[in-house]
């Protein structure tokens, strides 16, 4: 059994940090800047939670040389002397430890939180309704498919198209008000094959208490849903009727959800199974 871990893990990091990313600007508010003290040996915050793309500044105010460096070689800041500063943009979500190179033992973490999507976006729902020929403010297969060929013809940008797919599984409303994700973080999705026909679904971030997996074929047509509390997820590859799935690519999408129900819908990605 072959599960192409890699590919997949690589296709939903692009796809989530292309979807979320563009997906910034509707949600934009307080300025994608922060900044970090060095002073008395030691990083202030030493942890700093920050949305995906923020620029974080580095003051060094001690009479002492100090660095940030990145554990992981992500960024490297050089020797500031007293007053000098740094910047890194964070562009990935994700946790970013780091430390001095002068004195290892100051050590510090960046957390980049990527933005949730929510289904449908909002402020992105009426460029969607376009889409809906026959007005019902819904997306018939028609219309999806219409849009599919549209994609494929490079006429919908990946963006509007990633949309419409999470719209037409959710088969929500075309002009349905965003939901709330409040105290509630994404930050991403995992995928792991945890016995040789069993696909865990991990995600992570901050305050979720239950995750829902969805899984389609390619036909739109549901083979798995399930739900439960905390924050990972097995598949045994099987349908409904408990056979086997046959190799192929399908289509999962995951919701999270907070303490307070509040929840966020993960868009869909890709899952291709080889055996
Ligand atoms: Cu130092």
């Amino acid at each position: 059994m072959k599960f192409m871990t890699r590919s997949c893990a690589i296709f939903l990091v692009t796809a989530l940090s292309f979807v979320v990313g563009s997906l910034d600007s509707p949600f934009a508010s307080a300025a994608d800047s922060a900044a970090v003290t060095i002073q008395n040996f030691a990083f202030t915050p030493n942890t700093i939670t920050v949305p995906l793309g923020t620029t974080i500044t580095w003051t060094n105010e001690d009479a002492a040389s100090h660095t940030v460096t990145s554990d992981t070689g992500a960024f490297e800041s050089g020797t500031l002397g007293k007053g000098e500063t740094f910047q890194f943009t964070f562009h990935s979500a994700g946790t970013f430890m780091y430390h001095c190179h002068i004195h290892p033992s100051m050590m510090a973490k960046v957390v980049v939180t990527a933005k949730p999507m929510t289904s449908p976006p909002s402020g992105g729902s009426s460029s969607l309704k376009r889409f809906d020929k026959n007005n019902n403010n819904k997306l018939d297969d028609i219309e999806f498919f219409a849009a599919v060929d549209g994609w494929i013809a490079a006429q919908i940008d990946d963006l509007t198209f990633f949309k419409l797919v999470d719209l037409w599984i959710s088969q929500g409303p075309i002009t349905a008000a965003s939901l709330h994700a409040d105290f509630l973080q994404f930050d991403d999705t995992a995928l792991a094959l945890s016995s040789s026909e069993t696909i865990s679904f991990t995600v992570h971030g901050q305050g979720i208490e239950r995750m829902r997996v969805q899984i389609f074929g390619l036909n739109g047509k549901i083979i798995f849903d399930e739900s439960g509390a905390g924050s990972e997820l097995k598949w045994n590859e099987t349908t409904f009727n408990g056979t086997l799935v046959a190799n192929g690519v399908y289509l999962y999408r995951i919701r999270v959800e907070g303490d307070a129900g509040q929840g966020v819908e993960i868009a869909v990605q890709k899952i291709i199974i080889l055996r």
